[in-house]
């Protein structure tokens, strides 16, 4: 079979042998019941990790942050949050469809909401408008280029959002990148904000599911959400059997992943009609922008063709992820491959000009 390396995503990571094994084996009740002795052991260690009081077994990164926005808020209060965040951009308005909320986008240059500009967007009491309920951040950011927020940035965030009155989530699908990034301890990340959410299924190489930390009392109503949603399990601990593989042996390994994203971002800079910044390549994303006329589709076709897939981020620009199913050997065969490609190709800006 011809060879692929899978860079569309850290999503696309297999289960370990052990995780498989783990699974088989997993001792399970009745999670809806709260009867699950593997769910219970996965929430109890993951609270512990990110410095929280309970935490709660979600099916998706998307329903943890959604379980947290309604949990936190009212219907009719705006929520803030960054521009190019996930649950802006990608969570198909579901705070807004369920929840009754308005969501208040701050643009930045880099993914990193300022404290002054959070502070500005804090609306005063006022009979017309709607209350601020809640600050959301994201970290890494998934969009900006997997960048993160450090300690004193996340904290000074928070102290805004206190000041006011109102409580922060941070969606946290990739919180352990960032800490093994920084190298921090991830509750130095996790202890400013009141809840937080994070990914087993990503990087962490679980099959399914995420975690949604915080109180005690926070944990007991994002329980009555998700069973609002239909997220709800059974017999769930045999998933929570590799999630807790996945954060006691998956984690430090994350910095493999990020060595992989830097060479190939080092290996495709020169690209002709491709832009990459080395210096944004701070986790396993590798953000990169095509020179019209060129494409990010046609160039994504032209990658497919040699055996390299990615992500389109927008017409002209893609994302590569690199994730415990791509060694350093698939990193250069793919820097080797979408050379050749593009070299093969009469470069785009040239076949117009003819
Ligand atoms: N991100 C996915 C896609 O949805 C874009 C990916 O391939 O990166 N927060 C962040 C920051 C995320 O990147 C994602 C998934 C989620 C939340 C949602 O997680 P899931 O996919 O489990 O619902």
């Amino acid at each position: 079979m011809a060879r692929i390396v899978e860079l569309r995503s850290d999503t696309f990571t297999q289960p370990t042998e052990s995780m498989r094994k783990a699974m088989a084996a997993a001792d399970v009740g009745d999670d809806v019941w709260d009867e699950d002795p593997t769910v219970h052991r996965l929430q109890q260690r993951a609270a512990e990790m990110v410095g929280k009081e309970a935490s709660l077994f979600v099916p998706s990164g998307t329903m943890g942050n959604l379980c947290a926005l309604l949990s936190h808020t009212e219907s009719g209060e705006e929520v803030l949050l960054e521009i190019d965040s996930h649950i802006f951009q990608n969570e198909v308005a579901g705070a807004s469809v369920v929840g009754g909320l308005q969501l208040r986008p701050l643009d930045t240059v880099d993914g990193r909401m300022q404290p002054e500009q959070v502070r500005r967007a804090i609306r005063e009491p006022d009979i017309h408008e709607p209350r601020t309920g809640l600050l959301c951040i994201e970290n890494t950011h998934n969009r900006k280029g997997g960048i993160c927020l450090n300690p004193a940035q996340t904290a000074a965030l928070a102290e805004v959002a206190h000041a006011a009155g109102f409580p922060v989530h941070l969606d946290g699908a990739r919180v352990f990148n960032a800490a093994v990034a920084l190298e921090v301890n991830v509750r130095q990340l996790t202890g400013p904000v009141d809840s937080v959410m994070f990914c087993l299924s990503k990087g962490l190489s679980a099959p399914v599911g995420s975690l949604l930390a915080g109180t005690a009392p926070f944990i007991e109503r994002a329980r009555r959400m998700r069973k609002m949603l239909g997220g709800g399990m059974r017999q769930a601990g045999v998933l929570a059997a590799a999630g807790l593989i996945s954060i006691n042996e998956m984690v430090d390994r994350l910095a493999e992943d990020h060595r992989n994203a830097h060479r190939l971002a080092e290996g495709l800079q020169g690209l002709t009609g491709v832009d990459i910044d080395l210096a944004l390549v701070e986790t396993n994303m590798v953000f990169g922008d095509c020179r019209p006329p060129l494409t990010a589709r046609e160039f994504s076709q032209r990658c497919q063709e040699v055996g390299v897939l990615l992500d389109l981020a927008s017409p002209y620009r893609w994302r590569m992820v690199t994730h415990r199913g791509v060694s350093a050997d698939d990193v250069e065969f793919a820097i080797a491959a979408v050379r050749r490609a593009l070299d093969a190709n009469t470069p785009a800006p040239l076949r117009v000009a003819r």
